[in-house]
């Protein structure tokens, strides 16, 4: 008997559009950074959402578009090109493959070390033809996008009434800091409203949360991006090319011993607008210990968490599937 390939779209995950989704409400918190009362807003978003959008972020929009052009022009590259950039994995450039354990999306992209910068030099030498104008964007764009995120840390080291402001930011700021860039393109999907009769949506991203501890992502004004709330529904996060978007990733949970919750969250692709997202995933040195700040523990409260350290924790993400929770291998125990 002769088996017969699937077509090659039908290969892809898919979602239901079911009536769990909604795009009413709630409103995703909206924090101006220049508001005194950003910093409590800032913590109330990350205990009700892990996730928010900020405004007034003092990030050129010049940068955002310099590199966004960038972005575009190395992705509308022929395939052969685009493939010089990368192996060795997992960064360089990807094509539908997400991770080393077989998940998929319909989303093509750019993942490189945010920090390292001899090797994100090299790197950038690959891009496109003309790699000194990618590197300068890139650099621009990567200075103030980390201030601005090393400020919001900083918001939530007061608001959560921490003594030493820097106590997150520190982290990012590390010359050690293993910290990664990701420049996403979903082209439009082929019409795949009425496949089996049923509304179905095609999965650019697949589902997750963050491992680091906060991740900056800008897009350009295609929506696709839901964030799911506690009781599971998915909610759309409307397109804003001039704001951020920032996730709580989970080791900022586990530094605030579940206070603040990782945000799961995915890409929807679009049936006719091409989406460019640009994400900065904000991490520790590689040799840092993750477990609660003491100066957030109160009375007798105990850990939720077994000790372990940055490295520890991003190889065990690397051997697990996106959807994993992947958090689960680290919670203690309580009897
Ligand atoms: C999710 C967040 C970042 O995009 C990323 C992803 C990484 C990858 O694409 O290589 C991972 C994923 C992310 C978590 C689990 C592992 C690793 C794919 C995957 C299946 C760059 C990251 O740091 O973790």
């Amino acid at each position: 008997m002769v088996a017969l390939a699937k077509p090659a779209i039908q290969q892809f995950p898919f979602t239901k559009t079911s009536c769990k989704t909604s795009t009413l409400f709630p409103v995703i918190p909206l924090i101006d950074l220049s508001k005194p009362d950003a910093k409590t807003l800032i913590i109330k978003a990350c205990e009700e959402f892990g996730f928010f959008k900020v405004i007034n972020h003092g990030v050129p929009l010049e940068f955002i578009s310099r590199l966004e052009a960038e972005a575009v022009k190395f992705f509308s590259l022929p395939l052969p090109e685009k493939e010089q950039a990368g192996p060795p994995r997992p960064f360089g450039y990807g094509n539908k493959s997400i991770g080393p354990n077989g998940d998929v999306g319909w989303v093509e992209y750019l993942l490189f070390t945010a920090n390292q910068e001899s090797n994100l030099q090299r790197f950038v030498s690959l891009l496109g033809k003309n790699p000194e104008k990618f590197r300068g964007a890139l650099n621009d764009y990567l200075s103030a996008v980390k201030k601005m995120a090393c400020e919001i840390l900083e918001l939530m080291a007061d608001g959560l009434k921490i003594q030493q402001r820097n106590v997150f930011s520190k982290l990012l700021m590390d010359e050690q800091s293993d910290s990664v860039f990701r420049l996403n393109h979903y082209p439009p999907c082929p019409d795949i409203q009425s496949l089996n009769g049923i509304n179905n949506n095609m999965i650019g991203f697949g589902e997750h949360t963050d491992p680091q501890i906060i991740s900056v992502l800008r897009s350009n004004n295609t929506s696709g991006l839901q964030i799911s709330l506690r009781d599971g529904s998915w909610i759309s996060v409307p397109p804003d090319q001039n704001s951020f978007f920032i996730n709580v990733g989970d080791s900022l949970q586990v530094l605030t011993n579940g206070r603040f919750k990782s945000v799961r969250h995915r890409v929807l692709a679009n049936s006719s607008k091409s989406r460019v997202s640009m994400i900065y995933f904000g991490g520790p040195p590689l040799s840092e210990k993750i477990a609660p700040l003491p100066a957030l523990m109160k009375g007798h409260e105990q850990s939720l968490y077994k000790e372990f350290t940055w490295f520890e924790y991003k190889k065990s993400a690397y051997s697990s599937k996106l959807a994993d929770n992947r958090l689960i291998h680290f919670e203690k125990i309580v009897a």
